[in-house]
């Protein structure tokens, strides 16, 4: 009976983990993807941790006292039933970690909008240099630094490029990261869906001043995104509306 608890026991621990270890609600779809595919290999991992643990333990344990020990036998059925498991792991693994890189958001020079999967978009040019970073909106003509303003629940395309070395555009509360390269473009993609603030960080060592090259992301509400916009506009270079994106995400509407 001792036996049974304690299997009760490590059951619940397992579900315990499983639940603590579930992310909270996304902050953008990459985001979204990237965890549910971290939880999909959690509950492969997590048995298979508690099996080979639990088989360590107990061959400690049965074998403590074995004067006599004996070379293992051929076991044909075994050695091909553990062969043929860790393949069928390996291609769930494979497969599940495929069909995220494949997602248009993870992967955007993979797609385009014309597939389908994607809604209307709004463009961002993205300017990294040492040390900094310059937001670009070309259907407004707007740009910002150091603040990356955002409209929830719309697709968003990032045109990126470097001024001088090789930089990395890094949001980990949003699943963002894609390397920016001087004379080349490339494109990462994301759809917000909280409204709020992130970090921004460049994720490639580029010089002394590396560890400065930061900004803000500022996801807001649509019609406050376009508020923000308009303002920009109207008085391009006025650092007071930044303020105003950063106030309107702190007594979100
Ligand atoms: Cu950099």
């Amino acid at each position: 009976m001792r036996r049974s608890r304690w299997v009760s026991r490590l059951v619940l621990l397992a579900v315990g983990l499983c639940l603590f270890a579930s992310p909270a609600a996304a902050q953008s779809v990459n985001r979204a993807a990237i965890d549910d595919l971290n939880e999909q290999l959690l509950y492969v991992a997590l048995p298979l941790t508690l099996f080979v643990e639990l088989t360590l333990v107990y061959a400690v344990y049965r074998f403590r006292n074995n004067d006599d020990p004996r070379p293992t036998v051929d076991d044909p059925a075994l050695e091909i039933t553990w062969t043929a498991a860790t393949g069928a792991i390996l291609v769930f693994v494979g497969v599940s970690a495929f069909f995220v890189l494949a997602n248009p958001y993870i992967s955007p020079a993979a797609a385009s909008p014309a597939d389908g999967e994607l809604g209307d978009e709004t463009e961002i040019e993205v300017l990294g240099y040492q040390w900094g970073w310059e937001f670009h909106y070309p259907e407004a003509n707007v740009t910002t630094q150091e603040r990356l303003v955002l409209p929830r629940d719309r697709d968003v395309l990032f045109r990126l490029t470097s001024a001088d070395v090789i930089h990395s555009l890094y949001v980990p509360k949003l699943g963002l990261k894609q390397d920016i390269f001087p004379g080349q473009e490339t494109l990462a993609r994301t759809r917000a869906t909280r409204t709020g603030s992130y970090r921004l960080y460049c994720a490639e060592l580029c010089g002394s001043g590396h560890s400065r090259m930061q900004a803000t992301v500022v996801v807001l509400n649509q019609s406050e995104y376009d508020a923000w916009l308009a303002d920009r506009r109207a008085g391009d270079g006025n650092a007071d509306t930044d303020a105003n994106a950063t106030a309107r995400v702190a007594a979100p509407a």
